[in-house]
């Protein structure tokens, strides 16, 4: 759906001079105010393929009218994200689910609408259709080499759909583990999902980063074989430079300290990517910083701190990317409450007086530290990610500027009521 610039101009300047009233306010509080906007100006989160329909669980699911009916009409989807907010512009894509046919056809319209590719998704959780061996044993873990093999061949391919779009980077999420003790010999399954990853990094172009990321549980709930930080991060370190860890936050167990393991994961320089969502009980894929904002920005206060001790770009030098799922919202509106929420994060963790803060903790000054984060996560930093929203030419209030638009209704009316998007 085309969104013209006066439209954004007319809508955004009904909403000026409540905005700049805010915005003076803001900015005579805090310091760094000029600095947090250029930052924010060129931090890009990028949106999944198959977040842009609505999710389901095993019980159900209820679409809103109106998903893309194909790629095409995905990238269509994330470009007015992307107009709207000037925050989204990268498409991460899931295979066999979006397969680039035509890739250059694919890689001309994301530039049209501002698109990069992010990291490559690869699927060996799920059985195709046309496929000869079955995952229901796992994939790289399986006891039969052959299975191996064509999960490793399918990673391969999907590297290779990588290059022909530009992406650099694969992720692997894999679902393998066993449901009951006994099912698995847990060190066998662990050598041969290494000598997996060891195979498709070896066929990883020299500018690629291969993403290991892991999951406490489900599908499989005795053991999962990429279970934990410290699983992905043993596989990442043999496997060498071009590996990494990824973080999802839905995929600890309860109260996990994820913004420890980030730290100690950047440290190492082996975190290398991230998938943002939120969660009150396990992989619930909610809208990022939904049910604990707090959290989210104690995991960002790590990564600005921790990226910024190795002196890496905070846009370039990471893989940010939303994994949510949108069971009872419109997709497209969830996923601008879960960018708005990540760059409110991103402000706020720019914003600690990291000085002051290294003071407190030399000093063992708890209250001093628990003052410095809280002063800070309490800051209405808001006007400033819409001010650099504006400077960017996107929406003061890119929700608002969504209804008023009617953009769904509009949808629905060129697309069908009934479209259903690929994915989970
Ligand atoms: C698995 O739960 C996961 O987080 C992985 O990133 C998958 O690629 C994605 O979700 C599928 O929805
Ligand atoms: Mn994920």
């Amino acid at each position: 759906m085309q969104v013209e610039k006066y439209s954004i101009d007319n809508y955004n300047e009904g909403l000026l001079n409540d905005h700049k009233r805010r915005l003076d306010y803001t900015v005579s509080t805090i310091t760094n105010a000029e600095k947090i906007i250029a930052k924010l100006k060129e931090f890009q989160v990028a949106i999944p393929s198959w977040a842009l329909g609505t999710g389901g669980t095993r019980f159900g699911r209820f679409s809103g009218g109106g998903e893309p009916r194909n790629l095409e009409e995905k990238i269509e989807d994330i470009g007015l994200l992307h107009k709207l907010n000037q925050s989204s512009g990268a498409i991460s894509l899931h295979i066999p689910w979006d397969i680039p046919e035509n890739a250059s056809h694919i890689k001309a319209l994301a530039a049209q609408n501002g698109l990069r590719f992010d990291a490559m998704n690869s699927n060996t959780f799920q059985d195709q259709p046309d496929q000869a061996l079955s995952y229901k044993f796992g994939s790289l873990q399986n006891v039969n080499k052959a299975v191996r093999q064509q999960a490793i061949d399918h990673n391969i391919e999907v590297i290779k759909y990588g290059v022909e779009l530009g992406s650099t980077s694969l992720t692997v999420w894999l679902s393998d583990g066993s449901c009951f003790p006994g099912q698995l010999n847990f060190r066998e399954a662990f050598q041969h999902t290494l000598a997996g990853l060891q195979e498709i990094y070896k066929a990883l172009p020299d500018d690629w980063k291969i993403f290991v990321e892991y999951k406490a549980f489900e599908p499989n709930f005795y053991s999962t074989t990429v279970g934990d930080w410290g699983q992905s991060y043993l596989y990442a370190s043999k496997l060498g430079p071009k590996a990494y860890t990824l973080v999802d936050l839905g995929h600890h167990l309860p109260n996990a300290n994820i913004e420890q393991i980030v730290s100690l994961l950047l440290m190492e320089e082996k975190l290398g990517g991230f998938h943002f969502n939120d969660s009150k009980y396990g992989d619930d894929d909610l809208t990022a910083g939904s049910i604990k904002p707090y959290q989210l920005f104690l995991i960002f206060n790590e990564l600005v701190e921790g990226m910024d001790a190795k002196g890496m770009d905070h846009v370039t030098d990471m893989g940010w990317m939303i994994d949510a799922s949108h069971n009872v919202k419109d997709p497209l509106e969830d996923l601008l409450q879960s960018v708005e929420a990540i760059m409110l994060s991103y402000a706020q963790a720019l914003s600690v007086d990291r000085k002051a803060l290294k003071e407190a903790q030399q000093n063992n000054d708890v209250v001093a530290a628990q003052e410095i984060l809280q002063n800070t996560f309490r800051t209405d930093l808001r006007s400033l990610v819409a001010e650099a929203r504006l400077r960017a030419g996107g929406v003061l209030d890119p929700v608002g500027f969504f209804r008023n638009e009617k953009v769904r209704a509009k949808l629905i009316k060129n697309r069908g009521a009934k479209t259903v998007a690929t994915g989970l």
